[in-house]
């Protein structure tokens, strides 16, 4: 796997400067931020998208393991509630509907274009927990907690597997 870029925000939404890796054994290195709240994404280039095939990743499938959970007949778990949750009001939202379902049929229709993954804290001592991961992580003294890396809209995780 290569290198991949790292955005940072900082708990106030504001973009931290510097130059952040996930490195090819899929660790992140953030030894020089302060200890805070973080939410982070891998930026992905043009030739990103297309070695990671992240437009074939996001389709019809994942669209119907939304609707089939908004219509009771599936369940989903954590990670796919995580991936599918692509609209959200003021990053709070932690509810799957119609909007979600859209936002998929957008990225099919490249309506809407995807450049980039995001990254979650894992809840290694609840990993049970059915309520969904904060999109912040804590860094204390330069400990990071393990992440796991999402493509929103691609519910069924078939991108995240290949790249992990
Ligand atoms: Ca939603
Ligand atoms: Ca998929």
């Amino acid at each position: 796997m290569k290198e991949y870029d790292l955005k940072l925000k900082d708990q106030d939404g504001k973009e931290v400067i510097g130059d952040f890796k996930i490195s090819k054994d899929g660790k992140v290195d953030l030894k020089n931020i302060k200890s805070g709240k973080y939410s982070a994404k891998i930026k992905l280039e043009n030739n990103d998208l297309k070695n990671l095939n992240v437009s074939e990743a996001v389709n019809i499938k994942d669209a119907m393991l939304l609707l089939n959970y908004i219509g009771k007949s599936n369940t989903l778990d954590q990670d796919q509630l995580i991936a599918g949750n692509i609209s959200r009001k003021n990053n709070e939202d932690n509810d799957i509907d119609i909007k979600d379902i859209m936002g998929i049929i957008n990225i099919i229709g490249k309506i809407d274009t995807v450049d980039s993954l995001e990254l979650r804290p894992i809840d290694q001592e609840n990993k049970n927990n059915k309520s969904l991961r904060p999109d912040f992580f804590e860094v204390n003294s330069g400990d990071i907690p393990a992440l796991q890396c999402y493509l929103l809209g691609d519910v069924d995780g078939s991108l995240v597997q290949n790249l992990l």
